[in-house]
Order: C-alpha cells, then structure tokens, then sequence
C-alpha cells in the first residue's frame, strides 16, 4: 500500500512537471478589475511555466488579445467596468471558436444563474474565487490538455504523416474557401503541381528509407520556399500542390522557376550516398475555371512538363 502510495504520487509528480515543461512558451490573459487579484492569480500561472498577460477589464482584454492572437487561455472576472466578463466572452467566442481559445471564467457571484450563463456563451469552465489554488491549476491545466489533444488530433487529420506537410484533404478545405474569396475580390490565384522526375529510381538505386528523406528534405524546402505566398501539400506519393494567393499569374512562371533551380542544384548525401533530383511543374492561374478545372489543367500541364523533357515548368 506504501509503496503504491508512492508511485501514484511520482506518477502525479512527473504529470505535473510535464505540464510545467509543455506550458513553457503558452500565452494566457488574466483579466481582473482588481490589480490584487490580478497579481495573485497571475503569480499562480507563472509558476506553472505560463507566460501571463494582464488587463482590468474588458474592453483592454480585447485591445490585448489583437495584438497577442497566440494566447491560449483567457481566465477572467464577471464584474467589471467599461466590458464585463459575459460580453468579453460573447466577443472572443466571435473571434476564436472552442478548439483554439479556453475561456475560464473566475468570479466571487455566489448566484446559481452565473455559471450555465457563461457556458452557453462558450466560457470552457467556472471557478468560484473561493477555489483552493490547487483547483484553479488543475482546471487551468486540464483545458489547456484538451485543448492540446484536439490540435493533436487535428493535425492528424490534416497533416501528411511523412512529411509533417499539410496533406491533400486539409489541401482542398484551404482552397475551396480561398478560390471563392479571390474569385469575390477579383484576385488572380495560382495553382502548381510539382512531382519528382524518376523517383522510383531513387527508391531503387538508393533503397525506400532513402526515398522517404528525400521526401521529407523535398517537402521542407517546398514550404519554405512557398513561405506566406501560399500553402504547399503532399498530394499523393512524390506529387505535391501548391496554391498561391500571393503570386501574380505574370511572375508565376519566374517563382515556380526559382525552385526547379534549388531543386536542380540540391544535392543531399543519405548513407554515404550523394542524391540527386529534378521536377517538374505543371501551373495555371484561375483565369475563368473554377477550382476542378485549375487542378485538371495543371495535371495536364505537368504531364506536357515530363513528356517534354522533364525538369521543366510549363504555364
Ligand atoms: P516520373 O518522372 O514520370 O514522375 O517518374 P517517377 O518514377 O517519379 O514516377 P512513378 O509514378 O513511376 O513512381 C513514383 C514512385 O514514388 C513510386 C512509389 O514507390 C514512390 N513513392 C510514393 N510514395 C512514396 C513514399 O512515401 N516513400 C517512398 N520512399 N516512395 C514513395
Ligand atoms: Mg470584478
Ligand atoms: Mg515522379
Ligand atoms: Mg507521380
């Protein structure tokens, strides 16, 4: 029984100390009308490794949270001036949905009416101020563990297990909603298919845990290089798509261009071995098709790019 006393207190030690260390880096807001409390609650959260934002009401929560749209958690007062805490959390609920935002709220209101009130406008949880300090931690750090498992959860679904890249299903939930609002603003958009030249070769001259390097390597390079221009995903094996919404269709060429020269010059050595590789890249603007039609016509595109030579971008 001792013994088992022990572990289970390790077992809780070492979850704390992981909580600690995952906090390292996390945002969160204390909003309180009372500097006092504000410092007490403040000093609580620093020591679990968060950093903490503070403001006395409302209105300046909102100022803050603009200008730091990193911060996961918000712990705030109901009572007081200029905003209380039901209308800052009606307001951020508008800005930040539940999956991305926890909003816990920390009030001395002894009504049973104030804490169904803040659930249903998207508070995560209520704390009565009367809390031990111990409750308030395990809540803070128990809605930020939710919050975390559904970004994990979330990038599963979205992300390309190899690569780490955004994936061909996250691919088209970015672009259908992106090609409708250029189409709305009249802006041009772009859209390139990449795919290796010969990359069963690598496999077969190098073996398939080679492959997969140069995989992750190639992808790492792409989304750099594609930056804040756009967004790059793995389509499917070595096919990779890229829509740009911050390229003119007039230098699309020259960008695209840019890389197939990287990629010619890039040489990476995996085992001793020195790997090389081309592309080639088939891209149109959305000049009058829609996001089907863009897609089909840089597939085309790119096939007109490997029967002709290979190593090759066709516009
Ligand atoms: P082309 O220039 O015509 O594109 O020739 P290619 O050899 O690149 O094209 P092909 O479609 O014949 O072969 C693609 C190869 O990519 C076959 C497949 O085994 C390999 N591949 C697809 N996904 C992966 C992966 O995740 N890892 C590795 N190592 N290889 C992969
Ligand atoms: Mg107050
Ligand atoms: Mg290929
Ligand atoms: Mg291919």
């Amino acid at each position: 029984d001792y013994v088992l006393k022990k572990i289970e207190h390790a077992e809780y030690i070492i979850r704390i100390v992981h909580r600690v260390y995952k906090n390292k880096g996390l945002k969160v807001m204390v909003v309180d009308d009372s500097s006092s409390v504000r410092t007490w609650v403040s000093s609580i959260l620093r020591r679990q490794g968060l950093t903490v934002l503070q403001a006395a009401d409302g209105k300046e929560a909102c100022k803050l949270f603009y200008k730091n749209p990193d911060v996961k958690l918000v712990l705030t007062d109901y009572t007081m001036p200029e905003m209380d805490g039901t209308q800052l959390t009606a307001h951020l609920r508008t800005i930040r949905p539940m999956d991305e935002l926890c909003i816990i709220v920390l009030s001395s209101d002894s009504s049973s009416r104030i804490a169904p009130l803040f659930l249903k406008i998207g508070a995560n949880d209520f704390i009565h101020k009367s809390a031990s300090v111990e409750e308030i931690l395990c809540r803070v750090n128990s809605n930020l563990e939710i919050l975390e498992l559904i970004e994990e959860s979330r990038d599963r679904a979205n992300k390309d297990f190899l690569t780490g890249m955004w994936n061909r299903r996250y691919f088209f939930e970015y672009a259908g909603p992106l090609y409708e609002k250029c189409m709305v603003e009249r802006k041009e958009l772009c859209l390139a298919l990449l795919d290796i030249d010969y990359f069963k070769q690598v496999n077969d001259n190098y073996g398939h845990d080679a492959g997969d390097e140069v995989l992750k390597k190639f992808a790492s390079m792409l989304v750099d290089y594609v930056g804040n221009r756009g967004l790059a995903a793995r389509f499917g094996g070595e096919e990779f798509m890229v829509i740009l919404d911050d390229v003119a269709a007039g230098e699309l060429d020259d960008f695209l261009n840019g890389f197939r020269e990287i990629i010619e010059d890039f040489s990476m050595t995996y085992k001793g071995e020195v790997i090389e590789f081309t592309i080639s890249t088939g891209a149109t603007a959305n000049m009058g098709s829609d996001l089907p039609g863009m897609i089909s016509r840089a597939d085309d595109l790119l096939y007109e790019a490997k029967t002709s030579g290979r190593n090759k971008v066709v516009c």
